[in-house]
């Protein structure tokens, strides 16, 4: 029997489920806290989880969803490293009567729709968490407003939001300027490469905004190598409050740091147990996010990861 379309396959009432997990990369403090939340919880409620971790290839992620469908598990974690390339897949699990949940990172909603394709999208609100940023900046940039942007990996979502959140507040408050914007793919070492070619450029930059402390951190290093003084002479804002970057925070190095919140396993399976006993959800559920500053990174450094 074909499911109809605009419809979600159904999940059966069971005591254990063997769920799929597809995960992006591992090579980040959030990814690994990610990943251990979902592991920690699978096996506090005695589920099987099957995983994958893409490392860093779309292509691959892809191939890692086709082969949980094809291992037919009850029900598909996602968290997609892009927003276009993973919606076929999505579509293919639900038509094998898969449920998907997405954690993290969403597709692009005009391709693939919740409450129809999957089930749901949990995770944070990508363009607030930009939005904060730029509107920490707009309060507290003491005549600092030549911006270079470090942009997270292209066609990911919390990059594409990252950007609209903070460029659009920022055009509107006036007065500051983008001067380059570039993606460093939230990995600490491309990060570090495009900002030092990016101060070289623009050595009249005093701001970096990074869409994720593993870049901030590299940009700290491409500054400290030029002799500027991260914090001080260039202010650096960040997200994501992982340790190193709370750290950082303490440290005046990195001036703000919106968290994002990676422990997503009691969330998630509470979902799928919710979505098996018919509950409906909205099209995302939002996770609460803190922020470090000066005043407040040595009280969280407990509750980081
Ligand atoms: O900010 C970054 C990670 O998708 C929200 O991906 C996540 C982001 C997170 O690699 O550090």
């Amino acid at each position: 029997t074909v499911l109809a379309q605009g419809m979600l396959p159904k999940l059966a009432v069971k005591s254990t489920y063997r769920v799929g997990f597809a995960q992006t990369e591992s090579n980040n403090p959030w990814r690994l806290a990610q990943t251990k939340s979902m592991q920690d919880e699978a096996k506090r409620l005695g589920y099987q989880l099957v995983y994958t971790d893409a490392a860093g290839s779309t292509a691959k992620q892809v191939a890692d969803v086709r082969s949980m469908i094809a291992q037919k598990v009850d029900a598909i974690f996602l968290s997609p490293r892009e927003d276009k390339p993973l919606a076929p897949v999505v579509k293919e699990a639900r038509d094998a009567g898969i449920p998907v949940i997405l954690l993290d990172r969403n597709i692009d909603p005009a391709l693939s729709k919740a409450g129809a394709d999957y089930v749901t999208f949990i995770g944070s609100d990508f363009i607030l968490e930009g939005q904060r940023v730029a509107n920490w900046l707009i309060k507290n940039n003491a005549g600092k407003k030549n911006i270079i942007e470090l942009e997270g990996t292209t066609g990911a979502s919390p990059a594409n939001d990252r950007k609209k959140g903070f460029d659009d507040t920022i055009k509107k408050a006036g007065g500051f300027k983008i001067l380059a914007s570039q993606s460093g793919n939230f990995a600490r070492d491309t990060g570090r490469q495009v900002a030092e070619t990016l101060l070289q450029a623009h050595p009249d930059a005093n701001v970096i905004y990074a869409h994720n402390d593993e870049m901030a951190i590299g940009a700290i290093s491409a500054l400290e190598a030029a002799g500027k003084k991260p914090g001080k002479d260039v202010l650096v804002l960040s997200i994501d409050g992982e340790r190193e970057g709370v750290q950082n925070v303490a440290d005046g190095k990195i001036n703000y740091d919106v968290e994002c919140n990676p422990r997503f396993g009691p969330a998630a399976f509470r979902t799928l147990q919710g979505y098996a006993k018919g509950t409906k959800y909205p099209a995302k559920i939002i996770n609460a996010d803190r922020d470090y500053t000066l005043a407040t990174a040595k009280s969280g450094l407990a509750g980081s990861y």
